[in-house]
């Protein structure tokens, strides 16, 4: 039982004194060095640094939700690491507020590592460290007796147990070994300790509403009216939207459009701030302004992109009506070298996507966008400009907050995901996704539908096949697709017998390839397998 007493307070002070730390730490960063809230810092270099299995697994997990998920991962194990800190503390002094401490400085040095890091990106984790290390110092101090004198080093007699105190004379009166009936009792340690963690919390909320504030730099992008496009995209055939309940709209509304970026704290870059530099194996650095983008003609294009983390069945891929400029155009001004063979781009945040040239300069609708859906792209999507590539996986082209294009090689430089394991080239595989019935329905006896999308882009879609219990392949009807770089919706009229049955999906592609059915994982260049489903009819 004493060993519970004395393990509960101090960990409480250890919580109470990082809940301080952290509030004031991100205080400060929002305060003074935005891109440098220490959680989103540790929680960025976390992301960076974890096997791609395990971003795998967290997007498997918790898809859209990984980040929340992230962050309370990490104040988890910071609560852990606090309350554990708090028993140190009191039982080898000064060993937790030390480790406090060595947590802020390591911060501090992961912040400086950071691609976006300014000069001043450690000063937000040291401040939190050391406002952590001080504050539970002091709260141990005025923990209750019981607590204090647990630890072996008082046992040792360093501390003179009780009875002898009035022995050991004035020095003690004058120090820290104040006689107990000066000694603050277990009311004054809880009201200090709530202070902090209170403190702690405010700090926080304030420091979350101020990068909101920040975050009405946003207000810029609603200020924005695009120009007209010089070129508009054809318009959605008729019969393209099959408009059967549940399957996924052709056009993905930007709301559900899905997000997948190593971006914690989604960069804000404004427009008059935005340039885009092309360099590296040209003839002529290049470049390009805002204004100067957007006094171009800009063209409108219809465009899926695909994750290349999408799962066979799975929702990360969405379509929609861009609006850009070439970069063909762009590479032509630069004039890149016969030796070059691909485009390192480069976002704000560090992030590096490697394109093939050719791939950038044949007449496909490769461009830098602005335009998501007739709005300016959302902060989410790269406001103010990201590259939309139809044909490849986004890991390998569609770079949000683009601000550098590197004419370079393949074997010269590699990009963020290729130095973490995944393929060099990202084309998308020819893949179909049945939407309706939903896997594991319920369905209602009767004639129903089955229906769903497929896609390869830039290569197009022929044909989709169902099979039903495994019986014989049966050709669902093919809705008119916008372009080859679109995915296209499909459609089988069903009047099910009532039990158990499996329904699966292939898709066959412009150049003849029937979908395989072999089944790849995501890593390294994207999975393959038929999508299959099981429901019960009623
Ligand atoms: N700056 C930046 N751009 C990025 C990424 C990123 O992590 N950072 N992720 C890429 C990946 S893996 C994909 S699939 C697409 C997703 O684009 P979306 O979030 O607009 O759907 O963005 C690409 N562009
Ligand atoms: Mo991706």
């Amino acid at each position: 039982m004493r060993e519970r007493g004395t393990v509960v307070l101090p960990a409480v002070a250890g919580v109470a004194s990082v809940a301080l730390g952290a509030g004031i730490g991100e205080l400060v960063a929002a305060l003074f060095v935005p891109s440098a809230s220490p959680v989103a810092v540790i929680g960025g270099a976390l992301i960076d640094a974890a096997p791609s299995w395990a971003k795998d697994a967290a997007i498997a997990l918790f898809g859209t939700a990984d980040k929340i998920a992230l962050v309370v991962g990490i104040a988890l194990v910071l609560v852990v690491v606090a309350g554990g800190a708090g028993v140190l503390e009191v039982r080898r002094p000064p060993w937790g507020s030390l480790v406090l401490g060595l947590l802020g400085a390591v911060g501090a040095v992961v912040a400086l590592t950071r691609a976006d890091a300014g000069g001043m990106a450690w000063l937000p984790s040291a401040v939190a460290g050391l406002v952590a290390a001080f504050t539970l110092r002091a709260l141990a101090r005025l923990m209750p007796r019981a607590q204090a004198d647990s630890g072996p080093l008082v046992e040792r007699g360093r501390e003179a147990p009780e009875t002898k105190r009035p022995d050991s004379g004035p020095l003690v009166e004058r120090g820290r070994e104040a006689p107990e009936t000066k000694r603050p009792d277990r009311r004054a340690f809880l009201g200090w300790t709530i202070a902090a963690a209170a403190a702690g919390a405010l700090s926080a909320i304030a420091a979350s509403a101020l990068q909101a504030g920040r975050q009405a730099a946003s207000a810029v992008r609603d200020a924005i009216t695009l120009p007209r496009p010089s070129a508009t995209a054809p318009p959605v055939p008729a019969g393209a939207e099959l408009g059967v309940d549940g399957l996924a709209p052709l056009i993905t509304p930007n709301e559900q459009f899905y997000r997948i970026d190593t971006a914690l704290i989604v960069p804000s870059v404004a427009t008059q701030d935005w340039s885009l530099r092309i360099h590296g194996m040209v003839e002529r650095e290049v470049t390009l302004t805002w204004d100067e983008l957007l006094a171009l003609p800009l063209e409108e294009s219809t465009t899926t992109l695909a994750c290349v983390s999408n799962t066979v069945g799975g929702d990360l891929i969405g379509n929609a009506l861009w609006l850009g400029y070439p970069i063909r155009e762009l590479l032509a001004r630069a004039v890149p070298s016969a030796d070059a063979d691909m485009v390192l781009s480069r976002s704000i945040d560090g992030f590096t996507a490697s394109t093939p040239l050719e791939v950038l300069t044949d007449d496909r609708a490769a461009i830098l966008a602005v335009g998501m859906n007739g709005e300016p792209l959302p902060a989410e999507h790269g406001f103010p400009v990201r590259m939309v590539v139809p044909g490849l996986y986004g890991y390998v082209s569609a770079t949000k907050w683009v601000t550098e294009l590197e004419v370079t090689r393949f074997d010269a430089t590699t990009a963020y995901w290729t130095t973490r394991g995944w393929s060099e080239r990202g084309p998308i595989k020819l893949q179909s996704r049945i939407d309706v019935p939903r896997p594991g329905a319920q369905v209602a006896a009767g004639d129903t539908v089955i229906a769903g999308v497929a896609w390869q882009q830039h290569v197009g879609v022929a044909g989709v096949e169902v099979q039903i219990d495994e019986g014989s392949w049966q050709a669902a009807t093919l809705a008119t697709a916008i372009s080859d770089d679109t995915w296209v919706q499909w459609s089988l009229p069903w009047t099910p017998e009532s039990g158990d049955h499996t329904i699966r999906c292939r898709a066959l592609s412009a150049d003849g390839t029937t979908q395989t059915a072999d089944t790849a994982p995501p890593a390294p260049d994207g999975a393959t397998g038929h999508h299959t489903i099981h429901v019960t009819v009623a």
